[in-house]
Order: structure tokens, then sequence, then C-alpha cells
């Protein structure tokens, strides 16, 4: 990969100072993480957690790993991670900015080609994400050279989103607890990093082959291998390791749009092909 003048990158995240400050209430967090997960398996939205009273990123956090663990405990395993807000447009959509970050499941990914059950979820949206293999494990502060010599593979690739809140309106803990709105995310073909210059690619999201958004992924923190050493430094701080074979998503080059029934949803990268699916 070229351009990897990142050293010194410093973005502001939500997860800084995770580890370390007063355990989250217990009882908090359990409830909250099972209010989610109904959410979820309803298919109903749910008002804000912070409409109930006050909510802290921390807590926050421990509510995603909450209600994670409750998927896990029915079976699903962590393939990965997902970025968040690491793009203006997204901030900007979502009146947002922070960097953040979700937990990604075998549950949640859908092949190249697939078909997504969109009844299954609440009112999804769609947006064009790029994705990261790991080959290595990362974890804590490193060097942008050193987050690239972990990447084993790169590819287009799309991201659904679903929040379990009314209206998609949520406050930076609410959407941290509810996993950063993660639903489902699809994958195109992996290339070789080496092959690559990720700094400007041009991305395109189509549905019914008409162009529903279109961007750069410059827009993802400037470089999206930015987005990798954030992730890295996030799960530093929460005291977890991004694993080899694990995928993270960088964040979305543009502002989400609504996934309709019915659809067909192409994502294109210059020089990365493009990741498909139907709902
Ligand atoms: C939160 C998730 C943000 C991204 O790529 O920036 C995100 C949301 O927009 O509901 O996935
Ligand atoms: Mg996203």
């Amino acid at each position: 990969m070229k351009n990897l003048d990142l050293d010194g990158y410093a973005g502001r995240s939500g997860l800084d100072g995770y580890a370390g400050r007063g355990a989250p209430d217990a009882g908090l967090v359990a409830g909250h993480a099972r209010q989610l997960d109904d959410a979820v398996r309803g298919r109903r939205a749910i008002p804000r957690l912070t409409s109930e009273g006050p909510l802290d990123v921390d807590a926050a956090y421990a509510v995603q790993r909450a209600a994670l663990d409750l998927r896990v405990a029915r079976g699903e395993t962590f393939v990965g991670v997902k970025m968040g807000f690491t793009s203006r447009a997204k901030m900007a959509q979502m009146g947002v900015a922070d960097l953040i970050w979700g937990l990604l499941t075998d549950a949640m990914v859908v092949e190249d080609g697939g078909r997504l059950d969109h009844a299954a979820l609440i009112h999804p949206r769609v947006e064009p994400e790029l994705a990261f293999l790991l080959g290595e494990p990362l974890s804590g502060p490193v060097t942008a050279a050193t987050a690239a010599r972990a990447v084993a593979g790169v590819a287009v690739a799309y991201e659904v989103l679903d929040s379990r809140f009314a209206d998609f309106s949520f406050s930076l803990p609410d959407v941290i607890a509810d996993n950063a709105s993660a639903a489902a995310f699809g994958v195109g073909p992996w290339h070789d990093p080496a092959a690559v210059d990720l700094s400007n690619l041009g991305m395109l999201l189509e549905i019914d082959g008409r162009v529903a958004a279109a961007g750069s992924s410059a827009a993802i923190l400037g470089h999206p291998l930015r987005s990798l050493v954030a992730a890295a430094r996030l799960a530093g701080a929460a005291g977890l390791a991004l694993e080899p074979g694990w995928v993270v998503l960088a964040g979305a080059a543009t502002a989400a749009v609504e996934l309709p029934a019915g659809a067909h949803v192409r994502v294109v990268a210059a020089g990365l092909g493009h990741v498909e699916v139907t709902t």
C-alpha cells in the first residue's frame, strides 16, 4: 500500500479511556443489552436509551458488549469489527462527531451476490465501505506501516445499518450501545494490498442500476488505513486484539441511503471490482 505517511494521526474517539474507569452499573448494562437484543429479534424500534436516564460512553460500550455476548451465547462468533463516523459525510448525516466501533459476527455476513432478508430488519440503510482482512493480530497504538503489514487483503464492501432506535435518531452513547447500528455486511473479492493504492479510490453505491451515492475512499479519515490504525488503538484500549482472519470495515465513504425491499444493490470501488446483494 502506498501513501503510508499517516503516523501520528490522533483521531478523537469515544472509546479513549475505556479501560480503567469505574465499572458501570451491572444491572443497567444487562437491562439495556436485553432491550436492544429484544429490538433486534422483534424487529421493533425502541426509544433511545438516553431518554430513560444518563448513559456514559464507558457504560455504552459495556452495553454493546453485553448485547453481543447474548448473540454469542446463541452460537454466533466474532468475525471482525466495524468503524463508524470515519467520514464527514457520516458525521454530518447522523450528527455525531466521534469515532466509534462495533463488533461483527458471522450471522451478519451476507455472501457476495447473496440475498438479505429485508423483512428481518426495522428500517435498513446501506452504505459503501472498504474492508481489510487481517493476516496478523493488531492491538494498541501502531504505526500506519505496522497496520499495513498486518493486512492480508483489501476489498470493496457494503454495510447495512439498522438502528434499533426509532427514526434512526440517537446520541453518541445510544449508537455505541446499539453496536454502531450494525446489521449486516458483504465483502467483494479480496485483493493484494500491495497492488492497490487505497488513498483515493472512486466508490459508487448503485440501487437497481441507479447511482444512489458516490464518493472517494479519501473521505475515510483522509486514507482508509487510518481507520485500521484507529481500530487497533481502540481494541488495545478495550483490552482486545484484532485477530488474524478478522474483517475490519473502515467506515462509509458517503452518507447511508435507505435500503428498499426487492432491490439489487451493487457497490463498486475503482480497482477493487464490486460486491452485490439483493433484498
Ligand atoms: C452509525 C454507524 C456509522 C459508518 O460507517 O460511519 C457507520 C449510523 O450511521 O447509524 O457505520
Ligand atoms: Mg458503516
